[in-house]
């Protein structure tokens, strides 16, 4: 009995170890996925935040006036407790009962799902991480749990057969548990948890210092600033969304599984191809040239109708039409294919490059360098294009040559080769099926057909006569316009519709597309609720 005993506390002691084993691989792999992934918040650092909130304010304080300015440090030792404390209790919770284990673990991996998305500036990408690590904390939670001897097989106390934890053959390895095999798991998992932090540790000081390389630099005035905005370009109604995209708010479409971390003082641009002159520009060779200043509205190809795959920023950067007159494209080319650091590539129509609108190669976004994630330090900007043939983040290399004989990216994978912007007009307010009280409602959107412009938005409720709507002030055929209206509804569900004109194609067609191969098409139709 005495030695059962025994045996059952060194094997809770183990099954408490393989918990703190599993939770440390839980944030080493999240921490080494964050720094992989997402430029923002790392799962430790918000988790940190997180506690700070729920610390009680009388321990803060505690903490401040004994700990001083070593406070953070006290936080990081509190916090490795709790968890500690909290990962040997769901291990021996997973070892009597895998599933009350996993509930926990799954709880606290949401936890820091949470902590990391409260963050400002979190992006739903962001929860990737803490995704992940949980996964792997509880895959190897899993593993060792199964290489302890089954609860049932040392009862810690004379209880009755039928109290018995989960049975045996859930846990044990054929050919029985063995101590060495968990010994084996848990050093693995403790090796591993290690491995992943230190790399998570190392990689995010790269990214720590290409992100201080960015913050300090300073970049020229435009030499042709962005026309002055006019007044009224927001449509009065609460919801729509804003007409300047913050940064942190602009949609991220890309194929790099990592951020590219690129040094300003060796990033380079190979020109070449079919030009009369070839030449590399270093980043201090770009920022002499005469940069202009523009509002331009980025849309994404796979953007569905109503969807938010859309942002409007100012950007700087040097004129490609500029670049390509010194380079003299030779007779015969008719594309530009940009590539990135990562091998992305996109084949541009060189005409649209030469044809006076302002496509660049943008070196800032809304008053800062590119964030990292929107190309840092240079990306690519074609007012009228979607994205996936034009908007070439971390761009190293142009090369001018022929459709006949190139492809890129997308187009190798069934898209069209050109991507002209689909005319489109959104409902942003109210929200498909979202509940407005009866009565009169204030409606509103955005509507976009870049290089063309907006010229009409319509609305029809429940498939009622077309009204047009009042258009905000328009800042440049380039940008989105915001517009609104004033409807009357009884109670009940209604439909909207919405559709927008432009000067050139005029009316958007109504004919339903995917966004395969070259954008979606069709009237927005919201449903909502009027009580
Ligand atoms: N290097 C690189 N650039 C890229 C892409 C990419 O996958 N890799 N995606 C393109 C697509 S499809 C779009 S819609 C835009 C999106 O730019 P954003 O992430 O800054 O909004 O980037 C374009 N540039
Ligand atoms: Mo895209």
């Amino acid at each position: 009995m005495d030695i059962r005993r025994k045996s059952a506390r060194a094997t809770t002691l183990l099954a408490a170890l393989a918990g703190i084993a599993a939770a440390a691989l839980l944030l080493g792999v999240a921490e080494l996925a964050a720094a992989f992934f997402t430029a923002r918040a790392t799962p430790v650092i918000a988790l940190g935040s997180t506690f700070i909130d729920f610390t009680p304010g009388w321990l803060k304080d505690f903490a401040i006036a004994t700990f001083g300015t070593g406070d953070k440090a006290a936080l990081f030792v509190g916090m490795g407790l709790t968890i500690t404390a909290l990962a040997a209790v769901l291990g021996i919770a997973a070892f009597h009962r895998w599933v009350l284990g996993a509930v926990g673990v799954t709880a606290a991996g949401l936890v820091i799902v949470a902590s990391v998305l409260s963050r400002a500036g979190a992006s739903t990408y962001d929860a990737l991480p803490s995704l992940i690590g949980t996964a792997a904390g509880l895959l190897a939670l899993r593993l060792m749990i199964a290489r302890l001897p089954a609860a049932r097989a040392v009862p810690s106390d004379p209880a009755p057969a039928d109290m018995a934890p989960a049975p045996a053959a859930a846990r044990a390895l054929p050919g029985g548990s063995s101590r060495r095999s968990f010994f084996a798991a848990a050093g693995i998992t403790t090796a591993a948890a290690a491995a992943a932090a230190a790399g998570g540790r190392a990689l995010g000081s790269v990214r720590n210092s290409v992100e201080a390389a960015r913050r300090s630099l300073r970049l020229p005035a435009p030499a042709s600033p962005a026309p002055v905005l006019p007044a009224g370009l927001e449509a009065p109604v609460d919801g729509v969304v804003p007409w300047l995209t913050p940064n942190p708010d602009f949609y991220r479409i890309d194929t790099a599984l990592s951020v590219p971390q690129l040094d300003v003082d060796t990033w380079e641009l190979r020109v070449h191809g079919m030009v009369e002159e070839e030449f590399t520009l270093t980043f201090d060779d770009l920022l002499e040239e005469d940069l202009i200043e523009r509002h331009i509205t980025l849309t994404c190809v796979s953007n569905p109708v109503g969807g938010n795959l859309v942002g409007n920023a100012k950007w700087l950067g040097y004129p490609l039409r500029d670049l390509l007159r010194r380079a003299r494209p030779l007779r015969g080319a008719d594309m530009v294919l940009s590539t990135s650091s990562d091998g992305f590539s996109a084949s541009t129509p060189l005409p649209v490059l030469q044809d006076g609108r302002d496509a660049m190669l943008a070196v800032a976004m809304n008053d800062e360098p590119l964030p990292l994630e929107h190309g840092y330090p240079v990306r690519m900007v074609v007012p009228g294009l979607y994205g996936y043939v034009s908007a070439t983040k971390w761009v190293v290399d142009l090369e001018v040559t022929r459709f006949a004989d190139r492809t890129s990216y997308w187009t190798d994978r069934g898209w069209s080769e050109k991507g002209p912007i689909k005319t489109m007009a959104r409902v942003e307010v109210p929200r498909s099926f979202g509940k407005v009280a009866a009565g009169t409602v204030q409606i509103g959107g955005t509507a976009w057909s870049q290089t063309r412009g907006i010229t009409r938005v319509e609305v029809s409720v429940d498939d009622g006569r077309w009204e047009e709507v009042t258009l905000a002030a328009e800042a440049s055929v380039d940008t989105w316009r915001q517009w609104h209206h004033e409807i009357t509804v009884g109670p009940g569900s209604h439909t909207l519709r919405a559709r927008a004109t432009d000067p050139a194609d005029g009316l958007q067609t109504d004919e339903r597309a995917d966004p395969v191969p070259n954008g979606a098409s069709g009237w927005q139709s919201v449903q909502f609720t009027a009580t």
